[in-house]
């Protein structure tokens, strides 16, 4: 199977640095074969926190099925200092969020594939378009590079 993930950190980590030398360590540890990355990018905090966020995106092959890559990634998580505390959006050593996979949708709590916000943030959007640009949303059939597109297009007010 394929998977595209969503990277982000926005807090460094004692002994692995900065959230960019983390994105890096994590890209090292994603369990399976890594086919594509993008560049790593500074983003501006979307949510209460206000330190700026490093996010990339990457393809990975592998063999687990998406509840058992969750579970990698969440110990990827762990081992990488990520402290979870109930509490949303705290900021974070490091995220790893599955965007897409092969098979299409996978909707069985708590995981939910496509992931459920990615439409709406130009942190994941932005380092997708540049590695799956023709990838497809299988809930409205868009392409990566049209989402992207919509997002960043300025919004008018209609006239009265
Ligand atoms: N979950 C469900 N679907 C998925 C999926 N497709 N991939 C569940 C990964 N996890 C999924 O996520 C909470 C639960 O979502 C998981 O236990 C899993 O069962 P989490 O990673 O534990 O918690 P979280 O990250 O605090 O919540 P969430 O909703 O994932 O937050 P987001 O959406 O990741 O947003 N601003 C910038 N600029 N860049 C960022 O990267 N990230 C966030 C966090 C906020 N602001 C940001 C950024
Ligand atoms: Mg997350």
């Amino acid at each position: 199977m394929i998977y595209v993930i969503a990277l982000g950190s926005n807090r460094r980590h004692v002994r692995h640095g900065n959230p960019r030398a983390l994105i890096e360590e994590a890209l090292r540890r994603l369990p399976g074969t890594l086919l594509l990355r993008s560049d790593t990018i500074c983003t501006r905090p979307l949510g209460p926190s206000n330190r700026t966020y490093a996010n990339a995106a990457a393809v990975i092959k592998s063999s687990l099925m998406p509840p058992a890559l969750l579970a990698g990634l969440q110990g990827i998580e762990r081992d990488l200092g990520r402290v979870r505390s109930g509490q949303a959006w705290r900021a974070r050593t490091m995220d790893l969020d599955i965007i897409f996979w092969s098979e299409g949708v996978w909707a069985t709590p708590p995981l939910t594939i496509p992931h459920k916000e990615f439409r709406a943030r130009a942190f994941v959007l932005t380092p997708l378009s540049t590695i799956v640009p023709e990838w497809r949303d299988p809930g409205c059939g868009r392409s990566v590079k049209q989402l992207h597109a919509r997002l960043l297009k300025p919004k008018h007010k209609s006239c009265p």
